[in-house]
Order: C-alpha cells, then sequence, then structure tokens
C-alpha cells in the first residue's frame, strides 16, 4: 500500500493530524494497533484548552463538543479546610471546557470513517525503514506482514510506542523526572457537586473531583508508585475520596457506580529529537506530562498544529524549512507546559519523608495562588494553556 503520509496511531494526535491533513489535500493512513472498540472506550484526559477547541471546531469536529462540552467558569482548590475559587476567563473570553477525550477520539474515527479515509485497526507497527528518504512502515495486520510505503512518517504512538526508537541518539535528547507516587484514575456515575470539585492537598495526598458530563465524574486518588487497584473495594474508593475531599469541609460526595479504573504513574519526560529525516514525533510520542495540569491532550494538538503546517509545506511545496522548526517551536511551548504540571504535582501531592516545613511551603503556593492578584494570574494563564509560537 503507499499514501503521502503513514500516522502511527489512533489517539488524539495522530487522529486529528489525520483530519487536518486531508483538510489540505493530503492522503493520510492512520495504523492502530488496538482494536477499534478498545480505542474508543479508553477513558483518559478530558479538560481542554480553548486552542484545543477552536483547533477542533476548525476542522469540523466539534459539534458533540460543543453540545456536551461543560465550560469551566473557575477552578477550586482547597487544603487545610479552606476552599478557593479562582475565576478561569482569560483575555478574549478564553477559558477551559471538560469534555472527555474518548469522546474527542470517538468524534475523529466517526468523521475519518464517514469520510472513507483509511484507518486500520489491529494493526502492530513493528518498524520503519528507510526513514531518511522514503520511509516504509512495516506492520502486522490480521497476523499478516505488511507494509505502507509513505513519503513522510507521524509517529503519534504515545509514550510506549515503536517511532522514537527510530529517532537516533533519541535517549541523549531525552529528560525524564518519575514521580515516587501514581494517580487512581476514576470514572463514576455520579453528578459532581460543585461543592467537592477542584485540586485537593489533604494530608493523606492528592484528591481532584472533575465532571466529565452532568451525571458523570471524573476523579482521581494520590497513590503509592505500586499500587494495586485490587486492594480497595469501591465503598473504601469513596470513603477515602471523601476523607480527602468532603469531610473536613462539612460536604458530602455524592457516590454511584464506579465505571471505569486506571493507575498511572506519574512521570514528566521529554525528548527533544522529534524529526530525523522524514520522520516527526507528536503527543506523547516526544512528550509525557504529569497529569496534575491537565495538559498532555493539550499538548499533543498543539503539536499537530504546528506539525501539520510543515508536512504541508514539505509535501505540497517541497520547503523543509518548517520541518526544521517544527522541534525548536513545538518546544519553545513543552517546556514550560511541563514545568507548570510538574509544579502542580510538586504542589498538591504529599512527598515519602514530607516534614511540616514542606507542608507549609506547599501552603505559601497555594496562598499565592488563590489570594493574591499575581498568583490568581500565574495559575490562570498556566491553566489556560500557553500560546502556540508561529512559523
Ligand atoms: P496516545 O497514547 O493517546 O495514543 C497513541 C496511540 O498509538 C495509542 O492508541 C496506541 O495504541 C498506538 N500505538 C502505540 N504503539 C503502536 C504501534 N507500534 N503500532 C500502532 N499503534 C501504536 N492528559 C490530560 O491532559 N488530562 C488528563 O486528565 C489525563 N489523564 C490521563 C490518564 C491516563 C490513565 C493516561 C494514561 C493519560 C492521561 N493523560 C491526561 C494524558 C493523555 O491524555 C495523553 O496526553 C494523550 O493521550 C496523548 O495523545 P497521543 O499523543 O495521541 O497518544
Amino acid at each position: 500500500m503507499k499514501t503521502q503520509v503513514g500516522i502511527i496511531g489512533a489517539g488524539p494526535a495522530g487522529l486529528l493530524l489525520g483530519r487536518i491533513l486531508q483538510a489540505h489535500g493530503i492522503d493520510a493512513v492512520v495504523v492502530e494497533r488496538r482494536s477499534r472498540d478498545y480505542v474508543l472506550k479508553r477513558i483518559r484526559a478530558g479538560v481542554l484548552e480553548q486552542g484545543t477547541v477552536d483547533t477542533l471546531r476548525k476542522y469540523g469536529v466539534a459539534e458533540r463538543l460543543d453540545r456536551e462540552g461543560l465550560p469551566h467558569a473557575d477552578m477550586k482548590l482547597f487544603w487545610k479546610g479552606e476552599r478557593h475559587s479562582i475565576p478561569m476567563t482569560g483575555e478574549g473570553g478564553r477559558r477551559m471546557t471538560t469534555y472527555g477525550q474518548n469522546k474527542i477520539v470517538e468524534d475523529l474515527v466517526l468523521r475519518r470513517e464517514a469520510d472513507g479515509l483509511p484507518l486500520i485497526f489491529d494493526a502492530e507497527v513493528k518498524a520503519i525503514e528507510n526513514v531518511t528518504d522514503r520511509p516504509v512502515i512495516h506492520y502486522d495486520h490480521n497476523g499478516e506482514a505488511q507494509t505502507l510505503e509513505c513519503d513522510f512518517v507521524a509517529g503519534c504512538d504515545g509514550f510506549w510506542g515503536v517511532s522514537r526508537k527510530h529517532m537516533p541518539d533519541a535517549d541523549a535528547h531525552s529528560f525524564e523526572k518519575v514521580f515516587p507516587f501514581s494517580w487512581f484514575g476514576l470514572l463514576a456515575e455520579a453528578k459532581t457537586s460543585t461543592e467537592t470539585r477542584g485540586f485537593c492537598h489533604s494530608e493523606r495526598g492528592l484528591a481532584v473531583s472533575s465532571s466529565r458530563g452532568p451525571d458523570v465524574s471524573r476523579l482521581y486518588l494520590q497513590v503509592p508508585p505500586d499500587f494495586d487497584m485490587a486492594s480497595m473495594s469501591d465503598d473504601q474508593i469513596w470513603d477515602e475520596l471523601s476523607l480527602r475531599l468532603a469531610n473536613q469541609y462539612g460536604k458530602t460526595l455524592n457516590r454511584g457506580p464506579i465505571i471505569d479504573k486506571a493507575v498511572v504513574r506519574l512521570r514528566g519526560f521529554i525528548c527533544e529529537k522529534m524529526v530525523h529525516g522524514r520522520l516527526a514525533l507528536a503527543g506523547d510520542a516526544c512528550h509525557t506530562v504529569p497529569p496534575s495540569g491537565a495538559k498532555g491532550l493539550n499538548l499533543a494538538v498543539g503539536d499537530v498544529r504546528l506539525l501539520s503546517e510543515a508536512i504541508v509545506s514539505l509535501l505540497q511545496e517541497n520547503d523543509d524549512s518548517k520541518l526544521a522548526r517544527y522541534p525548536d517551536l513545538a518546544l519553545q511551548r513543552i517546556w514550560p507546559t511541563v514545568h507548570w504540571s510538574c509544579t502542580m504535582s510538586d504542589v498538591f501531592h504529599i512527598f515519602p519523608g514530607q516534614t511540616a516545613f514542606d507542608t507549609r511551603r506547599q501552603y505559601e503556593v497555594l496562598n499565592f495562588w488563590a489570594y493574591d492578584e499575581t498568583g490568581q494570574r500565574v495559575f490562570r494563564e498556566n491553566m489556560l494553556g500557553r500560546p502556540l509560537p508561529q512559523y
């Protein structure tokens, strides 16, 4: 099979890239190792920056988002018995919107299928040949070895994907911090009460409560790095969430059936080697962000906006100057965003061996974000997201 752009991975990065390239008249094939059912059911992110919402609207895949997305008027921070609301509307009406990543992926898959464009599930990419010339993707599908000849390959295959392995000396250009704890992510059929929604610092560890729809809550608990999901019953999970998010504030957490559970280790990771020949990385394939800042998906969208421009220039104008600049421009937004997510991780979590002194320093940052005008602006501008650099 032949195409102009081979896209590895049908996550938000790969699917959105396919949609943008299609809008510019460039053919692409998306190759995804998991089943269609698995990809559509995977619960992950859910807080969208304005730039992400605007991009999905621009490329005609925001109809359900506009119907079901929940705008964030404020962000609630609570700690030591205090709860504080930070207004979250930026200049020009910029704001955050809650809409599940699984719905974005479904909207993009359905659009691609409706347009009759190639999207191959259950197809694991094993290798990429001739990366510097006319790349060939080798993948297994239905037990048969297949090849896809391309003019360009976009590695949108996430942190554990195969693309980054084809970047020469990627390790020498990679930076990583692994936090000494994980997040236990939950999806529950329970209405999110405005009284318990937000980011919570507690001496038992972080807890987060947000909404994924009128009767669906997305909740997170800080847990040890080697946490076993089977070690807590659903009642124990709700009791722990209540202890952190509600009891000391005299509030009640709405409970309901827990419909999805996942544990994700908190790490910050950036591979600065994002282009080699006719291969480029985007999204979690080149950076992983601690979910504390709700940025991973939004960063992936920014990468794809920049990479798509570079690919269009290369394939339609034979101009590779934007491709050469893509890593630098993307990193101008990736590093500050990863730094912000790591800062949120530093402030809201309880670290092994943490002293009362450390806790008081965390309180000082929370006071600055909640009660100081400059601090509120710092918090708001970082949560609303960095502007995307322009070529
Ligand atoms: P993805 O990992 O989403 O997609 C990569 C795709 O490539 C996958 O479908 C994978 O199956 C496929 N693939 C991998 N190897 C392949 C191969 N060899 N051949 C073919 N296909 C291959 N971010 C937030 O902003 N907020 C959150 O609240 C949040 N919560 C998260 C919770 C969890 C449990 C996890 C794991 C992540 C969370 N994230 C969150 C981050 C997450 O949303 C990512 O940033 C986002 O999925 C990035 O999208 P992609 O770059 O497309 O990568």
